[in-house]
């Protein structure tokens, strides 16, 4: 259960059961529930939104390109930093901030591809916020022209609210969560530049429509860009570089 952005509280939900059609009466004891929940979310939302404009002001600045990485736990988002950061070491200048509950197991694993690393442990929180993120980025310092890759709490549903002052969202998902996931948890392929689907060497072993996921995505967001790799085996790697690349002004590149 979330303690810091509320979603445990019900506001705004709807309940289906399937094969029963319900048909809300607009009660005011369901009204008056919305009302405060709302109300709270776009306090909490608002100064998490203030401090994101001031991470994006610093980023600007130092001409850091900042990437918010979001999925579910274990989708592969330290894997593919772990290789990315190894494949293009020497070409970009890298830092990362490592956002879990608890433990510093990801920070490590980042450490040892001799990358700057901040572990944020957010206790019992579900995501990170631009607060935290602004104290990382006050310890690490990270340097101007370099690509900072900020990995979320695995979460498809609170890391989607939260603007962090990044450029861009990438969304990975993985052939074993299952091809639903984009309906399932719209908020975060809507605010997503792109998707990453990891882990296609699995593909022969669960049943995945690759086709289906893709347009179940591109429903939700149509400009979504999609590149499917496999951090395993390497494959699609070199699009995910490609497009890394493309977005780091060409005279940073080495
Ligand atoms: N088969 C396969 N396993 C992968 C791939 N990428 C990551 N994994 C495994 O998935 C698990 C979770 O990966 P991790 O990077 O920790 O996911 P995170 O929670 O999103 O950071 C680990 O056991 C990885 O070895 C992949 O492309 N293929
Ligand atoms: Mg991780």
């Amino acid at each position: 259960m979330c303690a810091t952005c509320g979603c445990d509280a019900n506001g705004g939900a709807t309940y289906h059961e399937p094969g029963h059609h319900h048909h809300h009466d607009g009660t005011s004891h369901s009204h008056t529930h919305t009302k405060k929940v709302v109300d709270v979310e776009k306090d909490v939302l608002h100064e998490n939104n203030l401090l994101a404009e001031r991470n994006r002001g610093y980023f600007d600045a130092k001409n850091i390109l900042a990437l918010n990485l979001v999925s579910s736990p274990g989708s592969g988002k330290t894997t593919l930093l772990e290789r990315t950061l190894t494949d293009l070491k020497g070409q970009l200048e890298f830092a990362v901030i490592e956002g879990d509950q608890q433990t510093t197991n990801d920070a490590d694993r980042i450490h040892a591809t001799g990358t700057k690393v901040t572990q944020i442990n957010t206790g019992k929180g579900c995501h990170l916020d631009s607060h935290m993120v602004m104290h990382a980025l006050q310890g690490m310092k990270p340097k101007a022209n370099s690509v900072l890759f900020i990995e979320n709490v695995g979460n498809l549903v609170c890391p989607a609210m939260f603007d962090l002052g990044e450029k861009e969202r990438v969304v990975i998902i993985s052939v074993t969560e299952g091809d639903d996931k984009p309906l399932k948890y719209p908020d975060m392929f809507f605010s997503s530049t792109l998707c990453i689907i990891n882990k296609t060497d699995l593909l022969p072993y669960v049943p995945f429509d690759m086709e289906k996921v893709k347009a179940n995505a591109l429903k939700i967001n149509h400009k979504l860009e999609i590149i499917e790799v496999s951090c395993t085996n390497g494959e699609g790697l070199e699009q995910w570089y490609n497009w890394l690349k493309a977005k780091v002004p060409a005279a940073e590149l080495a």
